[in-house]
């Protein structure tokens, strides 16, 4: 095993691998900004070592420090969790040349999954359902890109080769507008990527955003972990998600997963990974691979009873992965709430000290956070500052449970998000199961 792994990460998730490693007996090195030296892990770790200041570009961002860390401390491996450097395949690289092991897949595979054509590609020829497109770059010449247009019918959707989670895209709703619609995005995507290529895709108007979890060690092994519904978003965060995503069929579930695994497999595909995916219709259209662990993973976690991070850690040591295909099984289902410090009605982030911490508890209940009374949350990073997570035998009992869950939560001091999940998870769209990913923010009027 490894002897000792370095968390390339802060908050929830630094404290989620964390718990991992001691329980393999692995020893920790915490990395740390200013902001963040009383973080629930930092106090925690075997080590602790502060990278930089507060702002992320010089501290979690900051590669030669996060390197330099991994030397001082003799550690064997850095795990990235999700956010910052964790799809960085030039940072992974360093990592390699240094001499660790990165707990992720390979640089290469985090550079095809990053351009987005090229992942398509790769998904294409892998038998994965992808789709309707310019199956490529879009040409310079207008002519073509209005054949194109044409020939995948309206709406169409722009979208940068090097966007991705909602960034750098433009929807399309006649020819008129197609030219024009390309350049502009064109210019967006070269000044905030670097890189100005383009592709096109038919826009779906009304689909669920359902993901598949996979995991591959370096003996050639893959498997899928179920799926999840993340339709439950707001400007491309996702608020609640839950699994297995609600009526869909075992028999297309099981198909769709092994597709993934297939893939996987094919590609020489390591570590955790998600296959996102926009589902209409009956249909799947595979969009974009995640190449890390995601937030989300604990409803995987509570629906296979499989710890995804202890997993990860396995295969990186080069272990092959300690289940088969038909050793996971799904049961129950669970819900996923982000709490966020935000303002309930503006969605600002509200940082400050907590002055109360009653997390959630009982049966089927699970909170992932580094709270404690008395943390000050900093202004420097994202506003999730825990996540309630619940499992039940079945949809319904899930939904009782998470809504006692959130009663018996409390975070005072700041502001949260706390309310507005109590109310989602009272009304009846939401309870039914399948709403879009336009529901949430339809629903706030927004
Ligand atoms: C789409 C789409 C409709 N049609 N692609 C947004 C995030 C990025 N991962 C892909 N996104 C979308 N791609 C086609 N062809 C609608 C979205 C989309 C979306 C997708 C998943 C979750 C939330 C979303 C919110 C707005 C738009």
């Amino acid at each position: 095993m490894l002897e000792k792994v370095l968390i390339a990460n802060r908050g929830e998730i630094a404290l989620r691998i964390q718990r991992a490693c001691h329980e393999l007996g692995i020893k920790t090195v915490a990395i740390h900004s200013q902001a963040d030296a009383t973080l629930k892990h930092v106090l925690m770790a075997e080590e602790t070592v502060c990278i930089g200041p507060g702002p992320s570009a010089d501290s979690y961002l900051n590669m030669p420090a996060i390197i330099s860390a991994a030397e001082v401390t003799d550690s064997v491996a850095i795990h990235p969790g999700y956010g910052f450097l964790s799809e960085n395949a030039d940072f992974a690289e360093r990592v390699a040349s240094s001499g660790y092991t990165f707990i992720g897949p390979s640089p290469e595979l985090i550079r095809i999954m990053g351009d987005k054509i090229s992942a398509i590609q790769a998904m294409k020829s892998a038998g994965v359902p992808c789709v309707p497109g310019s199956n490529g770059p879009l040409p310079d010449n207008p002519d073509e890109c209005l054949r194109i247009g044409r020939e995948i019918g309206y709406p169409v959707i722009i979208k940068a080769a090097g966007g991705g989670g909602g960034r750098g895209m433009r929807v399309v709703h006649n020819e008129t507008s197609l030219i024009n619609s390309i350049n502009l995005t064109k210019a967006e995507a070269g000044s905030v990527f670097g890189n100005d290529v383009v592709y096109m895709e038919k826009f779906l108007e009304r689909p669920r955003h359902i993901e598949f979890q996979v995991i591959g060690d370096t003996h050639g092994n893959a498997v899928h972990l179920f799926d999840r519904d993340c339709s439950m978003q707001r400007r491309h965060q996702k608020v609640i998600e839950e699994a297995p995503a609600p009526g869909i069929s075992e028999e297309l579930r099981m198909q769709m997963g092994e597709r993934c695994a297939a893939a996987c497999r094919e590609l020489g595909y390591t570590n955790a990974g998600t296959f996102e995916f926009l589902f209409q219709d009956g249909e799947f259209y595979f969009i974009e691979m995640n190449t890390r662990l995601q937030v989300e993973h604990p409803v995987t976690e509570m629906i296979t009873g499989i710890d995804l991070v202890k997993e990860q850690l396995r295969v990186a040591a080069g272990e092959a992965l300690s289940f088969k295909q038909e050793d996971i099984t799904l049961r129950g289902h669970s819900f996923e709430c982000r709490i966020n410090a935000e303002n309930a009605k503006t969605f600002m982030p509200s940082p400050g000290r907590i002055t109360t911490w009653h997390p959630a508890g009982g049966p089927g209940v699970r909170v992932d956070s580094h709270l404690y009374s008395g943390y000050v949350v900093p202004p420097y990073y994202d506003s999730m500052i825990g996540k309630l997570i619940v499992w039940g035998e079945n949809r319904e009992a899930a939904i009782a449970r998470m809504s006692n869950a959130l009663n018996e939560m409390v975070v005072d001091g700041i502001d949260t998000n706390i309310l507005l999940h109590r109310e989602i998870f009272q009304h009846s769209a939401f309870k039914a199961g399948g709403t879009d990913i336009h529901y949430l923010e339809k629903r706030l009027g927004l």
